[in-house]
């Protein structure tokens, strides 16, 4: 039988992006994803002193089910390692015919996209950007401002995260500080 679930809703605090309602918190420190950054030495010296909170994400809790949406808010903190900018993880849906849609609330980002094929671009994002990712793209969130990269992203409850694809080859663009304005740079580990 259907189960039929009461309609509710929640709370985005604007000012902080955090979400007020059950949720599923995440948050990923530097030693999560040490091996993503380029300059090993830059993270070996940051980790000896501190391990500094990268980024958190509030989600509701949903079935993860097709026909529902799942939605999160993301805060990527300001802040560099080496002069790369504090980003994402990235992922390919498990689900890679899931799309997504990011709508950016604080701050400022670039939204980096990549095929399996290494097709790789990227989107600028700020408060009021409705940034769309189709499906088959890999993404990955960078903050290139001073104040914390805060956006909503909504997707198919059953899209499923694959981190180990990104986690293998990497992006194809690195987004590094070059006289203090963010540049992309091509990856030379870009191993896809
Ligand atoms: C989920 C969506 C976002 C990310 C979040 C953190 O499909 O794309 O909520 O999960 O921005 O990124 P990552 O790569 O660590 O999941
Ligand atoms: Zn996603």
């Amino acid at each position: 039988m259907t189960e039929i679930m009461m309609p509710w809703s929640a709370h985005i605090n604007l000012d902080n992006g955090l979400l007020w309602h059950p949720r599923r918190i995440i948050t990923r420190h530097l030693s999560d994803m040490a091996d993503m950054y380029r300059d090993p030495d830059a993270v070996k010296a940051e980790l000896e002193s501190r391990d500094p909170l990268v980024y958190r994400v509030d989600e509701i809790e949903v079935p993860q089910e097709v026909g529902h949406l799942l939605y999160s808010v993301t805060v990527i903190y300001p802040g560099k390692v080496g002069d790369e900018f504090y980003m994402t993880k990235g992922h390919f849906h498990v689900r890679e015919e899931c799309a997504e849609v990011y709508v950016g609330l604080q701050g400022r980002g670039y939204l980096l996209m990549q095929t399996r094929d290494g097709w790789c671009t990227h989107l600028e994002m700020q408060r009021g950007t409705v940034a769309y990712v189709p499906p088959y793209w890999a993404h990955r969130t960078i903050n290139i401002g001073h104040e914390p990269f805060v956006f909503y992203a909504i997707y198919p409850a059953q899209a499923g995260h694959d981190y180990r694809s990104i986690e293998e080859t990497g992006f194809g663009m690195r987004v590094v500080e070059r006289n203090g304005q963010p540049v992309l740079i091509p990856n030379e580990q870009h191993g896809g």
